[in-house]
Formats: structure tokens, sequence, C-alpha cells
């Protein structure tokens, strides 16, 4: 089925050089992964202060590392949907386009997304809690899927995600603002926009004047400023979009 963009949206579309796509669990909820808030999401069956926070890893170091190596192989079992291939495409399609994500799962970048801005860390890499040495999250799960490996320097391994409390990598995140600041296309996909400062980003595409999309079927803080809003599935909407955004950037093809 053909979709057109709204006449104002393909304006903005058809002008744009810099695109912001800020991602969330919501995308690869597709590809069977659990989002974290919401029916069905992680959030329901657990407690996220009793697992994603430095302080629960340093109470119970078993039962937080058993869950990432739960996510971990959850992930590895995933495949990237429809909704991270065409984000992928739209490298083809902008100039310059950023894609900033929350999620740890690395489809974005199995699915071909090239420049990419992983806020919250990645589930695929493990680092030691004292020394900072990084390695390779299978490899310390299969070293050790019970509890945490122990580094050489006696510290324990942990996976190189953000919990909450900590800083988001410094760089990274003024990447993100950086990007977002200067873009004149934000998409937002399956975010609730409830963490910070990730959430911050969007507040930031508003200020900057950039032509705001949101994908969600649930309506979020940010929907009232949104200048077009989808609610089915990202792996239903964006195709459609990212084949209406091709049409109207390249005419001919
Ligand atoms: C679909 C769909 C489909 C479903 N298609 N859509 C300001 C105000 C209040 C609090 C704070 C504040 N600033 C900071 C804070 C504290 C805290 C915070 O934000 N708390 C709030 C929850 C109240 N933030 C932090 O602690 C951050 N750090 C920090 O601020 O540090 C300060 C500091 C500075 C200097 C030194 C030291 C400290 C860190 C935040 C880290 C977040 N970490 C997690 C876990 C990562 C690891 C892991 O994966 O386990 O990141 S929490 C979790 O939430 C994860 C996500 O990336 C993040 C965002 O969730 P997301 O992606 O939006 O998912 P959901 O589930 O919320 O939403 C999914 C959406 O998809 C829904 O809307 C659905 O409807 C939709 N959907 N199917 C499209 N098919
Ligand atoms: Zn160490």
């Amino acid at each position: 089925m053909t979709v057109e963009l709204s006449q104002p949206v393909r304006e903005r579309v058809r002008s744009a050089e810099r695109v912001v796509v800020f991602s969330g669990a919501g995308v690869s909820r597709e590809s069977g992964l659990d989002t974290f808030r919401g029916a069905g999401g992680l959030w329901e069956r657990m407690r996220p202060e009793e697992l994603a926070t430095p302080e629960a890893f340093r109470a119970d170091p078993e039962k937080v590392w058993q869950w990432y190596a739960w996510r971990y192989r959850r992930v590895c079992e995933a495949s990237p949907n429809p909704a991270h291939k065409s984000v992928a495409r739209l490298e083809a399609v902008f100039p310059i386009i950023r894609v900033v994500t929350q999620n740890v799962d690395g489809l974005h970048e199995r699915a071909g997304s090239r420049d990419l801005l992983e806020l919250h860390g990645t589930i695929t890499r493990a680092f030691c809690n004292r020394c900072g040495q990084r390695r390779d999250m299978g490899e310390a799960i299969a070293e050790s899927a019970a509890a945490p490996p122990v580094c050489s320097c006696g510290g324990r391994f942990r996976p190189a995600v953000v919990w909450f409390g900590e800083a988001l990598p410094e760089d990274v995140f003024r990447q993100a603002c950086e990007a977002t600041e200067s873009c004149d296309l934000f998409l937002s996909v399956g975010t609730s926009g409830t963490v910070y400062p990730a959430a911050g980003l969007i507040e930031l595409a508003h200020q900057a004047g950039a032509c705001l999309i949101e994908i969600n079927p649930e309506p979020t803080p940010f929907s009232r400023w949104m200048d077009l809003r989808l609610t089915s599935p990202a792996g239903e909407a964006l195709p459609a979009r990212v084949e209406a955004m091709e049409r109207c950037r390249c005419p001919t093809t």
C-alpha cells in the first residue's frame, strides 16, 4: 500500500539536510524483545531498582548478572525487524543522519546503521567494575553464567550498560545533543520519553524547530508537539513512511 505524507511534512522532508532518529525499546518489540514500561514490559515483572542500578549489583551481583545473561541470550536470538532496516535505509536518503538509540541490543547496527550513538551502552560488552577492562559479554557469560566473572584485578565484570544514577557516556551524549540542536527532521521511535537525560533530546529538537515525527502506539509526554504522530507499530509504520520519504527526495526513482 502506498502511503503519502501530508503536504506540510512532505515539504519539511524534501528540504531536510540533517536528520536524527531517536529510538527506544519499542523499535525492537517486533524483534521479540521486551519493552521496559507498559503492558508486558520488563518492569511489570521486576523492579528497576533491584536490577538496573549499581546498588543492585553491589547487593546481589548474581541476580543482576543472571538477568543480563538471560537478556543477552534473547538479543543473540533476535534479528533486526523492518523498523531497524527502514532506519538504516534512511542513510541513503538524507545527507546527514544520526541514529541515537537508548537501546543496548545492537539491532540498529546489525540492520546496517553506521552513524550510531548508543546512549545507554551495549549489552554485547562487559567491563570490570574496578579496573575498567573490557571484554565480550558472550565470552564472559560462557566463562560464568551464574555469577559475574572475577577480573585478574579482583574486580567483577558487569554489563557495559548505563544504569540509573550513572552518567551517560559524555562524548556520546554531547554528540547526540549537537546533532539534535542542528537537525531539521527528528523521528522519535518506540520510546516512552520518560528517562532523562535521553528524553531531553526531544525537548531539544522541539526548541531547535525541527519537524517532529513520533512513532508509538501509545501517547507520550511529547505527543502534543508532534507534526506527525503514527500509532501503528514501528515495523509497520516505518517502511511505508521511509518509502514515501524516498519518493519525495528522489522523485524520479
Ligand atoms: C512501541 C512498540 C512498537 C511498544 N512500535 N513503539 C530528570 C527528571 C527525573 C529523573 C531524572 C532526571 N534526570 C535524571 C533522572 C534520573 C533517571 C531517570 O530518568 N529517571 C526517570 C525514570 C524518572 N536517569 C538516570 O539515572 C540516568 N543517569 C543520570 O541522570 O545520571 C546523572 C549523573 C550525572 C553525572 C554523574 C553521575 C550521574 C541514567 C538512565 C539510564 C537508563 N537505563 C536503562 C537501563 C539500561 C540497561 C538495560 O537495558 O538494562 O535504559 S532504564 C531503561 O529505560 C533503558 C531504556 O533505554 C530507558 C528508556 O526506555 P524506553 O526505550 O523509552 O522504553 P520504554 O519501555 O519506556 O518505552 C517503550 C515504548 O515503546 C512505549 O512507549 C511503547 O508504547 C512503545 N512501543 N511497542 C513502536 N511495536
Ligand atoms: Zn579488573
